[in-house]
């Protein structure tokens, strides 16, 4: 079900960039921001999507949230790979935006990106109410800037030059920040524009987030095809702590499991409506890439 129910997510979401930028022009910006948001598990948009089952939202309206985070998801993805960041020639299996185009390409395609997913947010076709819409692009900037991911990708780099490595309650809120915040966001999407409680899925999505990203760090370890550039970029510095370096790679993969039971605990009062959901969660910690 998880699986089936992830492609369709990605197709949809893929279809809904190519569209809505299908009109956007042809100059090489252009092409970078749509070369940089194709591909990908799309587990973001699919977060969005079923959260927005699980709350009764049309899919109609749904595809906007789930299209504005991955646009974000992407632009951070294009700016985590220039040269002044991680410097990673590969993203996806591709040349990274930077090694296709140039610096400056990758970062107004980043911009770009990072605009158009507030655009999706905030257009009329994405949900009646505009407080609801209000409320989803107020939400996904606090998710998305200093408080969320930039906070964590700044702690992230500050960390590489720090004196001591940083400790696991410091890694959890760098983490929180630089990769739970966009999946927390996606998850209490449906919730938002439903104007529902959203702390089950809060709950839900902060310990799926942490479980992604010891699952990233168990990636780096036992081999990742994306990551072999990372070979050239500052994460292979030594002394940079990781979940894995703090907890053993056992003692990561049990944490990773404990937060996943947890995860799937959060979702009692929806009960079997929220199977596909629990199904994310265990696929986020046995995935291969
Ligand atoms: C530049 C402000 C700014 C932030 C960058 C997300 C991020 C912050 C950096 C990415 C570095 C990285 C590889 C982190 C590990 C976790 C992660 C976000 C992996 C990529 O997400 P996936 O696995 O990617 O969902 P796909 O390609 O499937 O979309």
């Amino acid at each position: 079900m998880f699986q089936s129910r992830l492609m369709d997510a990605a197709a949809q979401v893929q279809a809904h960039l190519d569209a809505t930028m299908g009109s956007l022009g042809n100059l090489p910006v252009i092409h970078a921001m749509r070369y940089a948001s194709a591909g990908g598990k799309r587990l973001r948009a699919f977060l969005v999507l079923e959260s927005a089952r699980l709350h009764g939202v049309s899919p109609d309206h749904a595809i906007w949230p789930a299209a504005a985070i991955e646009a974000i998801h992407a632009y951070s993805l294009v700016h985590d790979d220039l040269p002044c960041m991680d410097d990673d020639a590969l993203r996806r299996g591709q040349p990274t935006v930077h090694v296709k185009w140039d610096d400056a390409t990758a970062v107004l395609a980043g911009d770009a990106l990072q605009t158009f997913g507030f655009e999706c947010v905030s257009r009329p076709e994405c949900h009646p109410d505009p407080l609801v819409r209000a409320d989803l692009t107020l939400t996904l900037a606090r998710a998305a800037g200093a408080q969320g991911m930039v906070l964590g990708q700044a702690l992230d780099i500050a960390a590489e030059t720090a004196k001591t490595p940083l400790t696991l309650k410091e890694i959890t809120t760098l983490q929180a920040g630089k990769t739970g915040a966009l999946i927390a966001w996606s998850a209490m999407a449906g919730a938002v524009m439903a104007r529902s409680d959203t702390a089950p899925l809060q709950r839900y999505a902060t310990d799926l987030g942490l479980a992604f990203q010891i699952a990233d760090d168990i990636l780096d370890i036992e081999g990742d095809a994306d990551k072999v550039g990372k070979a050239v970029g500052k994460d292979a510095d030594a002394g940079k702590a990781t979940f894995v370096s703090l907890l053993g790679l056992d003692g990561a993969k049990a944490r990773a499991r404990e937060l996943v039971n947890d995860a799937c605990d959060a979702l009692d009062i929806y009960g079997n409506e929220a199977t596909t959901l629990r199904e994310a969660a265990r696929f986020v910690i046995s995935r291969d890439s």
